[in-house]
């Protein structure tokens, strides 16, 4: 009986030291940071002492899991500068970078690989604010100048590409002002490895559905602003560039009307926010454009207009409301020029919500795909049944 109670006991503690290493092996394999909130990235962890309401402290604060730089200020929502209002994007506090002041955090990742940050972001009084966001020897300053919804404050995503596996993720406020407090506040900053999807088959188009982008939180309504990025290779958007000076909003379809799945891309500020991509075409073979054309379901006054490239071809194309839907298909016709093609979608207009009269808003593109054309491969089709034709006769002739 004893030796049945032991050999069951020895088994169970093979078993539970099986179970350890292999956890512990799962660990030591994937210790990166996960995707979502970094650290404390909403900055409603207490620091040691409590938050401290009483504004302006002095020198750098202790921001829990984070290390900070220059004047570095917890914020609390109600709190003001002078007769302003100080903008919390989520939650209770956020942090106010002064001066060419820094806040930065260690993250593990995968060498080689693509990542992206998102982050909230709101100016507070300075003139030219901006927001440097940096993964060294990656570096990108964003103009928080523009203010795309009456929140005051915005979602913003930058990525890159991983040349180490532990990196440090800094924001810095480049600015220099007279009055020292006069920086950005930000909030709720996440990070997500980004996948490039295959390209499919009968699709010139990567990522033409925009399934794969940047870090959404599932709370936050505003969608995520995409700021110039004119690399390919490091977007948050992969296969996409944003061309302009603006940015385009990346919109999911909890919070906004999505033509396909759950992500689309909503065009802001006519041709001032460009997205594009150049797609792998064959010189003088006829292809077509088509995509889905619709509103996003936030109250943007009509009319809604795309200006849609593809090559030398431009077209713009007006979405027609429809009660029964919230998009149309829309097409372009286009002949290649060269192996690389351009294909790139602006918004007609300037428009704004009808709600609040200034929010900046546009319409959706989803579902973006490039095709040989219908005719050409009719064509293409005909010639092989004639060719076929041909050789069912040369055979029967030469029997
Ligand atoms: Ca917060
Ligand atoms: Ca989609």
């Amino acid at each position: 009986m004893r030796r049945v109670w032991s050999s069951t006991r020895s088994k169970w503690v093979s078993l539970c030291l099986l179970l350890v290493a292999r956890l512990a092996a799962v660990l030591a394999e994937d210790g990166n940071t996960a995707d979502g909130l970094l650290n404390n990235g909403d900055f409603e962890t207490s620091p040691s002492g409590g938050f401290s309401n009483d504004g302006l402290g002095d020198g750098p604060v202790t921001v829990p899991s984070w290390k900070s730089n220059g004047t570095v200020e917890l914020v609390e929502s109600g709190q003001k500068q002078g007769a302003m209002f100080l903008i919390v994007p989520q939650g209770t506090h956020a942090v106010r970078l002064g001066n060419d002041a820094e806040i930065s955090q260690g993250a593990k990742v995968e060498k080689g690989t693509l990542y992206s940050i998102t982050f909230g972001a709101a100016r507070t009084c300075a003139q030219l604010e901006s927001l440097n966001v940096s993964v060294p020897p990656a570096s990108q300053t964003i103009d928080l100048q523009t203010l795309y919804n009456v929140q005051g404050w915005d979602s913003y995503a930058w990525a890159f590409q991983a040349e180490e596996d532990n990196v440090e993720v800094i924001f810095r406020n480049p600015g220099m002002e007279d009055d020292p407090t006069c920086g950005p506040i930000i909030d709720d900053i996440a990070i997500k490895k980004l996948f490039t999807p295959d390209r499919p088959k009968d699709n010139a188009v990567l990522n033409g559905d925009f399934e794969e982008g940047p870090w959404m939180f599932r709370n936050a309504s505003l969608g995520v602003l995409l700021p110039t990025n004119l690399d390919e290779e490091t977007s948050s958007l992969p296969g996409w560039i944003v061309e302009s000076n603006r940015a385009v909003r990346y919109i999911d379809s909890y919070h906004f009307t999505v033509p396909g799945g759950k992500r689309a891309v909503e065009l802001l500020s006519g041709k001032e926010g460009i997205i594009s991509q150049m797609v792998e075409t064959t010189p003088n073979k006829q292809y077509r454009l088509t995509f889905s054309l619709g509103h996003a379901g936030d109250s943007c006054k009509q009319p809604l207009a795309v200006m849609a490239y593809a090559g030398d071809q431009a077209q713009s194309i007006h979405y027609t409301p429809n009660a029964n839907a919230s998009f149309q298909t829309a097409n372009l016709n286009f002949t290649a020029k060269a192996e690389r093609t351009r294909v790139a979608f602006c918004s007609v207009y300037y428009n704004t919500r009808s709600d609040d009269q200034s929010s900046l808003c546009g319409p959706v593109v989803d579902d973006v795909r490039v095709a040989v054309s219908r005719s050409n491969r009719n064509r293409l089709g005909g010639l092989r049944l004639m060719f076929g034709l041909g050789y069912v006769l040369c055979v029967l002739v030469l029997v």
